[in-house]
C-alpha cells in the first residue's frame, strides 16, 4: 500500500514583527514594519489582521529602541516552509545575521503561535519558547489574537497577557526580618 502524505491545508500563524535599526528606503523603524506588513502580504502568503505598532525598551544587548507589532497571515505553507519564507524577507529588508544573539536589526520575523498546535525540530519552536514573557510581543498580539490558545499551557493570548502585566505590577513581598521571633 502506498503511503498517503498529509495534504497541504490553509493554517493560520501569529508572527511577531520587531526593527531597531532604520532602513535607507523604508525609513525609521516603525515604517520599516509598516512596509514589512505589506511585504507579507503577498502570495503565498495573506494578512488577515495587523496588530498596532509600539515602542519597546531592548531586551538583550542592543541599545536601540524597538518597534514591535503582529500580524495573522493565512497560508498552505508548513511551519519550515514560512519559517524559510519570512528569513529571505528579512534578507531582504537587509537584514544581516554577525551571530550576535539578540543583536540590533532591520526586521526580525518570529512564528508565535500556529492554528496547527506545536511543532518542535532543531529548527523551529512553536510556540515560540519566549513569548509568554514578553510584553513587546503580547500587547499587540492581543488585539488580533485575544482568543487564540496556546497548546502547551491551555491559556488563551489575554490570559497570558493578563499573567504578565499582573505580575509586572505586583508589590514585592514585604521583607522579613530575619531576627523576627514569634510568639
Ligand atoms: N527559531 C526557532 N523557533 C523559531 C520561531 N518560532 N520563529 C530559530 C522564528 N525563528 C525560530 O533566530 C534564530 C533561529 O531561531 C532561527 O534561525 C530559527 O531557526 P534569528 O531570528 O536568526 O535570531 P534572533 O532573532 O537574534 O534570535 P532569537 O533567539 O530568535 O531572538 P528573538 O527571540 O527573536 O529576540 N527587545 C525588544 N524590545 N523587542 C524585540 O523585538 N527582539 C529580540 C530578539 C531581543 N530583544 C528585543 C526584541
Ligand atoms: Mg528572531
Amino acid at each position: 500500500m502506498k503511503a498517503i502524505g498529509r495534504r497541504p491545508q490553509l493554517t493560520r500563524y501569529l508572527i511577531a514583527l520587531g526593527s531597531n535599526i532604520a532602513h535607507s528606503r523604508h525609513g525609521p523603524p516603525p515604517h520599516v514594519l509598516r512596509a514589512a506588513c505589506t511585504a507579507l502580504d503577498h502570495a503565498p502568503l495573506h494578512v488577515v489582521a495587523t496588530g498596532p505598532i509600539i515602542t519597546s525598551t531592548p531586551l538583550g544587548p542592543s541599545r536601540r529602541r524597538y518597534a514591535n507589532s503582529a500580524v495573522i497571515i493565512e497560508t498552505m505553507l508548513n511551519p519550515l516552509l514560512l519559517l524559510a519564507h519570512l528569513q529571505a524577507i528579512e534578507t531582504a529588508f537587509g537584514r544581516t545575521r554577525r551571530g550576535q544573539r539578540w543583536g540590533a536589526r532591520t526586521l526580525d520575523l518570529d512564528i508565535i503561535l500556529w492554528s496547527g498546535g506545536a511543532w518542535q525540530d532543531d529548527r523551529l519552536t512553536i510556540p515560540h519558547a519566549e513569548y509568554r514573557d514578553r510584553l513587546f510581543v503580547l500587547t499587540p498580539a492581543l488585539r488580533i489574537a485575544a482568543d487564540w490558545r496556546d497548546p502547551q499551557t491551555g491559556l488563551y493570548v489575554k490570559q497570558t497577557h493578563a499573567r504578565l502585566t499582573r505580575r509586572a505590577t505586583m508589590p514585592k513581598a514585604p521583607l522579613l526580618h530575619a531576627d523576627a521571633s514569634g510568639p
